[in-house]
């Protein structure tokens, strides 16, 4: 009891927890029913602050070793390691653990690519030919009357060099922009193989290896681009072929598009194709009869964090919500069954399940969890997998107990933009071209292009960042590209729709008036973030705004990140020159060298550079003032402030 009253005392209010209303009314509803969810464990577990700093080092066994962050240099670790290398080695371990997980993810599509097209696997298939095509082009594989499995197979077999190429450039090295690769063979830093790259910082990062920050940090530039630009972008371009290119769909989003009448069933998680596949099996008719003659009306599926995210882009699936609502929807009562695969897969997700009835399985041959039900996904024989899941949903549904309450928000938004549907929606349907993208930037309409991106956290209140930090942006005429569980918190807060252009700059609402398109464009998942690269190098290659992408005037931010794969997608983009800035915390030592490396020097180098705030608007404006200078530097600033003065001058007008 004394235990309970000590634990009520530090939980956080709901409403401080999260501006997702659905949310918050699940987290009340958990502690009303004694159930501890994300929240409640953040409030209880005090984040260690030396690991916070970056500043301890368990590398070896003469550690684990501590420094003082307040004095960072007036200590070394037991093998004379100092703060920067501890720093740099923790912080390339990140990056080869995100860069891992990306890389993994877009290794399994692209072996099952290999099966569809060498004739071994028929569940899957090409839908997207021209998309192959263009893959096949950038690659430069002839294409000239060639069937499309034999272009396929050469896709493979090329691709397949992003993971196991030991010397020589990765195949996307061809995607990049001319400039910017020269800056990356200047510093050493293009991609071999992905393998190779992690492998190597495993390597370097041990005890008593490589003990210079700056050489370090190479290594991470050069493990990050090979998952943006080589594991991360495999998995966005063989996706689009084997499950269609995204193009605006409209969907709900939030914890409302639970179905009290249906049986509910969430798939969480990040590989597209067991979501494909699940779908296939809740429509299958003889499942909907075994629903209905369970007592429902219906099978409601239902996606969370990324592959929800792009199956939401693709199919239009509703979405219940983000990263920090998984255990929370589970309060609910009204899920049947979730099926989880691989990454931002709470463990705590089994106890939550539990308390609710809610049937949870993992599918993914590397993700278990102790104690919760596994049903092995297997490509060649997919509906096994998902069948049973529909089926140990029905029979939840048919002895549902407790009560079901689910929240009442929903909100609907446009999502499903990918870089070539941004070239067809401003370019006119029948010709791909970012022609009139960069001519609104250069006459100054649209300011920049922001990439806002990433997770969301318990250490920050949940949504309130990316979306104060997106109205701030759009307000300044930066056109917004979003992925992952930011471009979800935007949707749950209903500004994924043309009509959030009122939102907007004068400038920019112009353009989205003119084409009918929202302010704020979904792109899909995390490991979609690859779209952001290619529509930036689309942009640098139609002219106009520089020769690499370090010249563009954008910017990228994560303002709630958690994971390492935020870190590496952080990394990718310094890398392939964009000033990035992430928000909640960051792990590092300030005024140490390695922070001024990062924060500095790698852009002196003609890259991009990592930055922080933890207040929106401030971030906002740290963008605002880089994509200012690029466009000084690129001599458009003049443009900007004409168009600005044209509309002062017309509103002047207006009121008269
Ligand atoms: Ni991205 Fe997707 Fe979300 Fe963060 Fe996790 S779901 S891959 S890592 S939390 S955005
Ligand atoms: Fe300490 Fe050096 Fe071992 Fe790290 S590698 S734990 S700094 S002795």
């Amino acid at each position: 009891m004394g235990e309970t009253k000590e634990l009520k005392k530090k939980l956080t209010p709901a409403h401080d927890c999260t501006t997702c209303e659905a949310t918050a009314q699940m987290i009340d509803k958990a502690r009303r029913d004694g159930v501890e969810l994300v929240f409640d464990r953040a409030a209880t577990m005090k984040a260690c602050p030396i690991g916070a700093d970056s500043a301890c080092c368990k590398h070896c066994s003469m550690g684990p070793c501590r420094l003082n962050a307040k004095d960072p240099y007036g200590k070394v670790g037991v093998c004379g390691a100092t703060i920067d290398t501890i720093q740099a080695r923790n912080f390339a371990r990140m990056v080869a653990s995100g860069a891992a997980a990306h890389t993994d993810h877009g290794m399994s599509i692209l072996h099952l690519f290999g099966e569809v097209v060498k004739g071994h696997n028929k569940d899957y298939e090409i839908k997207d030919t021209q998309k192959l095509l263009q893959v096949a082009q950038t690659l430069e594989i002839e294409t000239d009357g060639r069937a499309y499995q034999d272009i396929g197979l050469d896709i493979y077999e090329e691709l397949m060099k992003t993971y196991t190429q030991v010397e020589g450039e990765f195949p996307f090295a061809k995607a990049v922009p001319e400039k910017t690769l020269e800056t990356w063979r200047k510093h050493n830093i293009v991609p071999r193989g992905a393998m190779r790259e992690i492998m190597e910082i495993m390597h370097r990062t041990h005890m008593g290896v490589d003990q210079d920050y700056e050489n370090i940090v190479n290594q991470c530039s050069r493990t990050a681009l090979s998952d943006g630009w080589g594991g991360s972008m495999v998995a966005t371009e063989i996706s689009d072929i084997m499950f269609g290119t995204p193009r605006p769909v409209m969907a709900e989003v939030n914890m409302g598009v639970l179905k009290e009448d249906h049986v509910n069933i969430i798939v969480h998680g990040h590989e597209p194709n067991l979501f494909e596949s699940i779908m296939v099996s809740t429509s299958d008719a003889t499942m909907v009869e075994a629903a209905k003659a369970a007592g429902a009306k219906g099978i409601n599926l239902v996606g969370m964090c990324c592959s929800g995210a792009e199956m939401m882009s693709r199919h239009g699936v509703p979405h219940a919500g983000n990263f920090m609502s998984t255990e929370a929807v589970l309060v609910t009562g009204a899920v049947d069954a979730m099926a989880v695969d691989v990454q931002c897969i709470k463990q705590g997700l089994g106890k939550v399940a539990d308390c609710y009835g809610t049937e949870l399985f993992t599918t993914n041959p590397r993700c278990h969890i102790e104690g919760v039900k596994h049903i092995e996904f297997d490509e060649d024989d997919p509906m096994a997998c998902t069948d049973e899941v529909v089926i140990k949903a029905i029979s939840r549904f048919k002895n549902r107990k407790g009560d079901i309450q689910i929240p009442k928000n929903k909100n609907v938004g446009i999502h499903g933009f990918s870089k070539e549907y941004i070239g067809y929606m401003l370019g006119g349907s029948f010709r791909e071209s970012y022609v009139p993208l960069n001519e609104n930037i250069i006459n100054g309409r649209i300011r920049g292009v922001a990439g806002v991106v990433g997770c969301t956290q318990p250490r920050t209140k949940q949504d309130y960042m990316h979306v104060e930090l997106v109205k701030e942006l759009i307000k300044n005429d930066v056109l917004v590209l979003q992925t992952g569980c930011s471009q979800i918190a935007l949707a749950k807060a209903g500004l994924l729709i043309p009509e959030a252009a009122h939102l907007a700059g004068d400038g920019l609402a112009e353009v989205c008036e003119t084409v009918g398109m929202p302010p704020i464009l979904g792109l899909g998942s995390c490991v979609d973030n690859s779209r952001i690269l290619t529509a930036a190098s689309e942009m640098v290659r139609t002219g106009g705004l520089g020769h690499s992408i370090a010249d563009l005037p954008a910017a990228g931010a994560a303002p709630e990140w958690m994971s390492e794969k935020a870190i590496s997608i952080g990394h990718y983009f310094v890398a392939s020159g964009v000033y990035t800035v992430f928000g909640t915390t960051f792990p590092i030592t300030e005024g140490t060298k390695f922070h001024k490396h990062l924060f500095e020097e790698l852009e002196e180098m003609g890259l991009g550079k990592w930055g922080f705030s933890n207040d929106p608007i401030e971030m906002a404006h740290m963008m605002i003032a880089h994509i200012d200078k690029k466009r000084e530097q690129l001599g458009i600033n003049k443009a900007r402030e004409r168009v600005l003065m044209d509309m002062a001058d017309r509103q002047k007008l207006d009121v008269a």
